[in-house]
């Protein structure tokens, strides 16, 4: 029966069937979207090779461009859009049945926070939060135009595509001089969390933030796949040294800036969900040095994929911290089913710090006397970490800070000042929301649900003193 279905209509069945299509036809499918499943249920049959090697499935890489595409899917409509906080994802058009994109590499002036602006190079006027999203077995056609005083190349990171679209400069194609345009164009035979990137002098224009994410949709996602929440995350770090303008990429170690989205806490933008949403949080780490561990409060969730495709369902496992490794992508997701304000954060310690110095003594247990008054007509961004620890929160209140600069951590929050920044956001979940697009202001915690200061009544009464 299989093989007298044609290959048009094989093309007209979507992802779902197109899966089971392969394990029937075999490697010589040349269907748009063959592959992987469209979404985590493919436990596939694995099939064996002439020598009985276990099947591992091809990569589509190479070799042809003349795919025949599936037609351009709409948003809302074919597929559920991401949701990009502090970020866009990138308009296209629709050109004789190829999706047209049009990306702008450009010097932009960023703000990391309001308190702390510079000059970086971003696309189409944003840094790292300019999102393209495709959708499976659509031909995309992507011209880059290179605004910068330099060459550039932008590679497309975990994707099957012919090989001379895989941006590496000089390696794959010439480099794209400033002013000029480049076309790449090919036809998206998987789906999944991917990115995009410089593939020239990386180190200097990653760092300067040519970075950013790259959502491909599956077709006709199974059940399990869909979800309510769909939010895209990209990781990365910087050196902006206190007055300075631009960020200094040749730093190796001692980042001093982390962001989600090109942004630090607290202007990275909550994650507002409705009690009992279904939530996926696709995470990207193009920095230039560090692993993230990424934590959530109150929940727990699977990793579901990777830049390298699905984790079928049964092979998924939970976790409450997912590490993010450079140029890795992972999806997680679960309910948010707790209703709250939960933190989710870098676990580094060093990486929920704003502009943190690192090359000064430990001063905890030493009293400093006027230590900071002395070095700061030296040192205008001085400040000794105190014999109890760091109190920065309070102490920027009070303090005048150096132009340019932000609080090493915190924000004023409802109970007192939250002593994290960098590399945290807050995910916000209540009941009965409306409307996801504003933030719903601060948790209002149940009577007796609230960790205060107990009374000495209480105290003598649990026998503590
Ligand atoms: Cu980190």
């Amino acid at each position: 029966m299989a093989k007298k279905i044609s290959r048009r209509e094989l093309l007209g069945l979507g992802a779902v069937s197109v899966a089971g299509g392969l394990v029937i036809f075999g490697n010589k499918t040349e269907a748009a979207t063959p592959g992987r499943s469209s979404g985590y249920g493919s436990d596939v049959p694995l099939k064996r090779t002439r020598d009985n090697r276990p099947y591992w499935d091809e990569s589509y890489s190479g070799g042809r461009v003349d795919v025949r595409p599936l037609p351009p899917a709409r948003p809302g409509k074919d597929y559920a859009p991401v949701v990009v906080p502090n970020g866009v994802v990138l308009q296209f058009k629709i050109v004789n049945g190829v999706k047209v994109f049009h990306l702008i590499a450009e010097e932009t002036d960023h703000a990391f926070d309001p308190g702390l602006k510079a000059k970086c190079w971003g696309f189409n006027g944003r840094v790292n939060g300019t999102v393209i999203e495709a959708v499976q077995g659509e031909r995309v056609r992507i011209y880059v135009t290179n605004r910068l005083p330099v060459a550039t190349s932008i590679h497309w990171h975990g994707f099957f595509l012919p090989n001379g679209m895989d941006g590496v400069g000089g390696l794959t194609q010439p480099y794209i001089k400033p002013g000029e345009t480049a076309k790449y164009e090919w036809t998206l035979r998987q789906h999944g969390t991917l990115m995009y990137h410089s593939h020239h002098d990386e180190m200097t224009q990653m760092g300067m933030g040519m970075i950013g994410m790259f959502v491909v949709h599956p077709r006709n996602p199974a059940p399990e796949y869909r979800v309510d929440r769909d939010f895209v995350l990209l990781l990365s770090e910087w050196t902006i040294e206190a007055g300075t303008a631009r960020p200094n990429t040749l730093k190796m170690n001692d980042f001093n800036i982390l962001t989600i989205n090109g942004k630090v806490f607290p202007s990275t933008a909550t994650l507002v969900c409705k009690t009992g949403d279904r939530v996926r949080i696709r995470l990207g780490n193009l920095g230039a040095m560090d692993h993230h561990p990424l934590h959530i409060h109150g929940h727990h969730f699977r990793i579901t994929a990777t830049d390298g495709g699905d984790i079928p369902l049964s092979a998924q496992w939970p976790e409450a911290t997912v590490l993010v490794g450079v140029g890795q992508t992972r999806n997680i997701e679960f309910i948010a089913d707790k209703p709250g304000d939960w933190a989710f954060h870098c676990h580094m310690t060093h990486h929920v710090m704003n502009q943190m110095g690192h090359e000064f003594p430990n001063m905890v247990g030493v009293k400093p006397g006027d230590l900071d008054e002395k070095i700061r007509p030296l040192l205008p961004a001085y400040m000794t970490m105190g014999q109890t620890g760091m109190d920065m929160g309070k102490m920027a209140e009070v303090m005048p800070m150096p132009r340019n600069t932000i609080s090493m951590k915190g924000a004023a929050g409802p109970f007192d000042y939250i002593s994290m920044g960098g590399m945290m956001t807050v995910m916000k979940v209540r009941d009965g929301l409306t409307d996801y697009d504003n933030d719903p202001g601060w948790y209002e915690h149940p009577e007796g649900t609230v960790a205060m200061k107990a009374s000495d009544e209480e105290l003598r009464r649990n026998g503590i003193m």
